[in-house]
Protein backbone atom coordinates (compact mmCIF):
# COMPACT_ATOMS: atom_id res chain seq x y z
CA UNK A 1 0.00 0.00 0.00
CA UNK A 2 1.50 3.54 -1.13
CA UNK A 3 -1.04 5.81 0.15
CA UNK A 4 -2.86 5.50 3.80
CA UNK A 5 -6.58 5.56 4.33
CA UNK A 6 -8.09 8.18 6.54
CA UNK A 7 -11.20 8.78 8.05
CA UNK A 8 -12.96 11.45 8.73
CA UNK A 9 -15.92 11.59 11.29
CA UNK A 10 -17.99 13.32 13.95
CA UNK A 11 -21.50 14.95 14.20
CA UNK A 12 -23.07 16.44 11.34
CA UNK A 13 -22.19 19.58 10.53
CA UNK A 14 -18.83 19.69 12.24
CA UNK A 15 -17.04 20.11 8.58
CA UNK A 16 -15.92 16.58 7.18
CA UNK A 17 -17.11 16.92 3.68
CA UNK A 18 -15.59 20.98 3.45
CA UNK A 19 -12.39 19.39 5.30
CA UNK A 20 -12.29 16.38 3.18
CA UNK A 21 -12.56 17.55 -0.09
CA UNK A 22 -10.28 19.91 -0.24
CA UNK A 23 -7.71 17.43 1.95
CA UNK A 24 -8.35 15.33 -1.44
CA UNK A 25 -7.72 17.86 -3.95
CA UNK A 26 -4.44 19.16 -2.32
CA UNK A 27 -3.50 15.65 -1.62
CA UNK A 28 -4.54 13.50 -4.71
CA UNK A 29 -6.08 11.01 -2.37
CA UNK A 30 -9.51 9.80 -3.33
CA UNK A 31 -12.29 11.55 -1.38
CA UNK A 32 -15.75 9.18 -0.59
CA UNK A 33 -18.71 10.21 1.60
CA UNK A 34 -20.17 7.37 2.73
CA UNK A 35 -23.84 9.06 2.58
CA UNK A 36 -23.81 10.26 -0.79
CA UNK A 37 -22.59 6.68 -1.81
CA UNK A 38 -25.36 4.90 0.66
CA UNK A 39 -28.10 7.29 -1.77
CA UNK A 40 -26.42 6.32 -5.18
CA UNK A 41 -26.37 2.61 -4.77
CA UNK A 42 -29.48 2.94 -2.57
CA UNK A 43 -27.56 0.97 0.46
CA UNK A 44 -30.28 0.81 2.70
CA UNK A 45 -31.83 -1.70 4.92
CA UNK A 46 -35.55 0.01 5.78
CA UNK A 47 -36.58 3.28 7.33
CA UNK A 48 -35.98 4.63 10.56
CA UNK A 49 -39.27 6.55 11.08
CA UNK A 50 -38.62 8.91 14.32
CA UNK A 51 -35.63 10.27 12.19
CA UNK A 52 -37.66 10.64 9.06
CA UNK A 53 -33.97 8.98 7.20
CA UNK A 54 -33.06 6.09 5.69
CA UNK A 55 -31.43 3.26 7.63
CA UNK A 56 -27.88 2.69 5.67
CA UNK A 57 -26.99 -0.91 5.04
CA UNK A 58 -23.31 -1.27 6.98
CA UNK A 59 -22.74 -4.81 5.72
CA UNK A 60 -23.22 -3.89 2.10
CA UNK A 61 -21.27 -0.34 2.49
CA UNK A 62 -18.13 -2.54 3.60
CA UNK A 63 -18.48 -4.84 0.85
CA UNK A 64 -18.56 -1.53 -1.77
CA UNK A 65 -15.51 0.15 -0.36
CA UNK A 66 -13.48 -3.22 0.56
CA UNK A 67 -11.63 -3.25 -3.02
CA UNK A 68 -10.96 0.79 -2.71
CA UNK A 69 -9.68 0.63 0.44
CA UNK A 70 -7.32 -2.23 0.50
CA UNK A 71 -5.44 -0.27 -2.29
CA UNK A 72 -4.68 2.61 -0.25
CA UNK A 73 -5.25 6.51 -0.35
CA UNK A 74 -8.39 6.93 0.43
CA UNK A 75 -10.24 9.30 3.02
CA UNK A 76 -13.84 8.42 4.14
CA UNK A 77 -16.24 10.90 5.61
CA UNK A 78 -19.15 9.55 8.11
CA UNK A 79 -21.08 10.37 10.70
CA UNK A 80 -20.11 6.95 12.31
CA UNK A 81 -17.34 5.10 12.68
CA UNK A 82 -17.93 1.81 14.45
CA UNK A 83 -18.82 -0.45 11.64
CA UNK A 84 -16.02 0.11 9.59
CA UNK A 85 -13.43 -2.97 9.30
CA UNK A 86 -10.76 -1.62 12.32
CA UNK A 87 -8.14 -2.50 9.71
CA UNK A 88 -8.92 0.06 7.15
CA UNK A 89 -7.65 3.03 8.48
CA UNK A 90 -4.06 4.66 9.76
CA UNK A 91 -5.42 7.43 11.16
CA UNK A 92 -8.78 8.76 12.46
CA UNK A 93 -9.66 12.70 12.76
CA UNK A 94 -12.90 13.37 14.76
CA UNK A 95 -13.75 17.00 14.12
CA UNK A 96 -15.53 19.30 16.47
CA UNK A 97 -17.07 22.32 16.56
CA UNK A 98 -18.59 24.25 19.37
CA UNK A 99 -22.51 24.17 20.24
CA UNK A 100 -23.36 27.88 18.96
CA UNK A 101 -21.67 27.19 15.77
CA UNK A 102 -22.61 23.89 15.35
CA UNK A 103 -26.09 25.00 15.94
CA UNK A 104 -26.00 27.64 13.41
CA UNK A 105 -24.66 25.48 10.89
CA UNK A 106 -27.60 22.45 11.37
CA UNK A 107 -30.19 25.18 11.54
CA UNK A 108 -29.34 26.62 8.38
CA UNK A 109 -29.54 23.29 6.76
CA UNK A 110 -32.89 23.52 7.99
CA UNK A 111 -33.16 20.67 10.30
CA UNK A 112 -36.25 20.32 12.96
CA UNK A 113 -35.97 20.70 16.34
CA UNK A 114 -35.80 17.15 17.32
CA UNK A 115 -32.98 16.35 14.92
CA UNK A 116 -31.33 19.59 16.22
CA UNK A 117 -31.14 19.17 19.22
CA UNK A 118 -30.04 15.49 19.24
CA UNK A 119 -27.20 16.37 17.26
CA UNK A 120 -25.73 18.72 19.65
CA UNK A 121 -26.25 16.41 22.26
CA UNK A 122 -24.49 14.46 20.28
CA UNK A 123 -21.98 17.00 19.94
CA UNK A 124 -21.98 17.74 24.07
CA UNK A 125 -21.53 14.00 24.87
CA UNK A 126 -18.48 13.50 22.64
CA UNK A 127 -20.71 10.48 21.32
CA UNK A 128 -18.86 10.04 17.95
CA UNK A 129 -15.23 11.14 19.96
CA UNK A 130 -16.12 7.51 22.11
CA UNK A 131 -17.07 5.41 19.27
CA UNK A 132 -13.88 6.50 17.56
CA UNK A 133 -12.24 5.23 20.76
CA UNK A 134 -13.84 2.13 20.97
CA UNK A 135 -13.36 1.04 17.80
CA UNK A 136 -9.66 2.12 16.99
CA UNK A 137 -6.56 2.32 18.70
CA UNK A 138 -6.10 4.95 21.14
CA UNK A 139 -3.20 6.03 19.51
CA UNK A 140 -4.69 6.88 15.96
CA UNK A 141 -7.79 8.70 16.67
CA UNK A 142 -6.96 12.09 17.15
CA UNK A 143 -9.50 15.44 17.74
CA UNK A 144 -9.36 18.10 15.31
CA UNK A 145 -11.10 21.84 16.08
CA UNK A 146 -13.36 22.82 13.24
CA UNK A 147 -14.75 26.34 13.97
CA UNK A 148 -13.18 28.71 11.53
CA UNK A 149 -11.59 28.78 8.44
CA UNK A 150 -8.43 29.05 10.40
CA UNK A 151 -9.14 25.35 11.51
CA UNK A 152 -9.55 23.94 8.38
CA UNK A 153 -6.59 25.75 7.07
CA UNK A 154 -4.50 24.27 9.71
CA UNK A 155 -6.20 20.95 9.80
CA UNK A 156 -5.54 20.49 6.12
CA UNK A 157 -1.53 21.38 6.80
CA UNK A 158 -1.30 18.88 9.32
CA UNK A 159 -2.95 16.21 7.94
CA UNK A 160 -1.13 17.13 4.93
CA UNK A 161 2.22 16.50 6.63
CA UNK A 162 1.30 13.32 8.59
CA UNK A 163 0.85 12.11 4.98
CA UNK A 164 3.94 12.98 3.40
CA UNK A 165 5.44 11.46 6.63
CA UNK A 166 3.15 8.17 5.98
CA UNK A 167 4.65 8.14 2.58
CA UNK A 168 8.29 8.32 3.92
CA UNK A 169 7.40 5.97 6.66
CA UNK A 170 5.95 3.06 4.21
CA UNK A 171 8.34 3.47 1.36
CA UNK A 172 10.74 0.35 0.82
P1 LIG B 1 -20.32 17.74 7.66
O1 LIG B 1 -19.79 17.14 6.39
O2 LIG B 1 -19.55 17.34 8.87
O3 LIG B 1 -21.79 17.54 7.84
P2 LIG B 1 -19.88 20.27 6.27
O4 LIG B 1 -18.50 20.11 5.74
O5 LIG B 1 -21.01 20.09 5.32
O6 LIG B 1 -20.11 19.34 7.55
O7 LIG B 1 -19.92 21.72 6.95
C1 LIG B 1 -21.12 22.27 7.49
C2 LIG B 1 -21.10 23.77 7.27
O8 LIG B 1 -20.06 24.36 8.03
C3 LIG B 1 -20.84 24.20 5.84
O9 LIG B 1 -21.66 25.31 5.56
C4 LIG B 1 -19.40 24.62 5.81
C5 LIG B 1 -19.16 25.09 7.21
N1 LIG B 1 -17.80 24.82 7.70
C6 LIG B 1 -17.17 23.64 7.72
N2 LIG B 1 -15.95 23.73 8.27
C7 LIG B 1 -15.79 25.03 8.62
C8 LIG B 1 -14.73 25.80 9.24
N3 LIG B 1 -13.57 25.23 9.64
N4 LIG B 1 -14.92 27.11 9.44
C9 LIG B 1 -16.09 27.70 9.05
N5 LIG B 1 -17.12 27.04 8.48
C10 LIG B 1 -16.97 25.74 8.25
Amino acid sequence: MLLPNILLTGTPGVGKTTLGKELASRSGLKYINVGDLAQEGQLYDGYDEEYDCPILDEDRVVDELENQMSEGGVIVDYHGCDFFPERWFHIVFVLQADNSVLYKRLETRGYNEKKLKDNIQCEIFQVLYEEALASYKEEIVHQLPSNKPEDLEDNINQILKWIEQWVKDNSS
